[in-house]
């Protein structure tokens, strides 16, 4: 996953604690005599502060990947759930306060030597530091809100996949569950109630996707926020292939018309190809002009669905080699 990785950011009071903790141990290992000792003493003060200050700055903006070569996917996500302009400008404001604050240090060095009182001078360059680290407090504050939501996106690779669609009870969750690890992985997304749930199977030894979209594509478009809208959008980059389930034994508590011209929606706005299948032939019989049809709860029919929409998902996508 590619935002699981980023370490808890620090608030800007956290930040000056260590460093400035550090900063007076640093002091105390210094025995303190004459002028000079009392000037090193000081000295050595502001640089462990600002060296501490520095690279935990400095750290925090290395460790966030780099928005440039992400996978489109997920940069769409992350647009969606954080908003990457404004992860951008934070993290740009975070690096400022990392070099300012060494420019600083090495200047206030300058002015120590040939200062009266080097103490005096060393809490000017604390103050200056401080007032720094907490002018960027409100962005240090919004990467770790933007870290601990995104590290919850799920494990969702570029490689083959099947997008699961349909209105909510036909059957989609069982279906997934049915041909993928066990426990479909679920992870919560601001932009369902439900969240997405990603199953993962091998077929000839390449990794495949499928991903189950409860909340999203399981009713009219019309009904969808920005937010959301900007999610499906998001799912188009990653889906090869549509599963769209219909439950003609209407059990699921929507017509068959109704179903139906969703699909013709979502066939409109993903533009890839489709399957359309009936579900729970163990209690409808109806002709519901679906391509095929399937019982998730028996297993009827399950593995040849599988096996069309293996046949349709692109070969040149295949050669994805999973990257996790
Ligand atoms: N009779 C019958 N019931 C099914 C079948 N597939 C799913 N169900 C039932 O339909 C309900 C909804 O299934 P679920 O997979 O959660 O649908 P989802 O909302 O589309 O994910 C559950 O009570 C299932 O047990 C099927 O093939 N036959
Ligand atoms: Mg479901």
């Amino acid at each position: 996953m590619i935002f699981e990785k980023v370490p808890t950011v620090p608030t800007s009071k956290e930040l000056l604690d260590k460093s400035y903790k550090r900063a007076s141990r640093a002091k105390h290992g210094k025995r303190i005599l004459d002028r000079k000792s009392k000037l090193d003493a000081e000295e050595s003060m502001v640089l462990t502060a600002a060296n501490i200050l520095t690279d935990n700055l400095i750290h925090i903006v290395k460790k966030f990947p780099s928005f440039d070569n992400m996978p489109p996917f997920y940069l769409e996500l992350a647009d969606v759930i954080v908003g990457v302009e404004e992860m951008k400008m934070n993290l740009a404001s975070v690096q400022w306060a990392g070099n300012k604050i060494n420019e600083l240090a090495r200047k206030y060095v300058g002015i120590m030597r040939s200062a009266e009182d080097a103490k005096v001078v060393r809490k000017q360059a604390f103050g200056r530091m401080s007032s720094i680290v907490d002018s960027v407090d409100g962005s240090l504050r919004f990467l770790n809100i933007a870290r601990n939501k995104l590290r919850k996106l799920p494990e969702i690779g570029e490689g083959p996949t099947i997008v699961v669609a349909g209105y909510p009870n036909v059957g989609k969750s069982s279906f997934v569950a049915l041909v993928s690890s066990a426990h479909p992985e679920i992870a919560a997304y601001p932009f369902t109630t439900k969240g997405l749930a990603v199953g993962h199977f091998e077929r000839n030894r390449i990794r495949h996707q499928v991903i189950d979209t409860p909340g999203l594509l399981d009713r009219p478009l019309e009904e969808r926020n920005a937010i959301e809208l900007q999610a499906i959008s998001a799912l188009k980059h990653v889906g090869k292939v549509i599963l769209y389930i219909v439950d003609p034994s209407e059990t699921c508590g929507y017509t068959l018309e109704t179903q139906m011209h969703l699909l013709e929606e979502i066939k409109k706005e993903f533009g890839i190809p489709m399957i359309v299948v009936a579900n729970k032939t163990d209690i409808s019989k109806t002709d519901s002009g679906a391509d095929m049809s399937m019982s998730t709860l028996t297993g009827d029919g399950v593995e040849a669905v599988l096996d069309r929409l293996l046949e349709i998902i692109p070969p040149q996508d295949l050669n994805v080699i999973n990257n996790h």
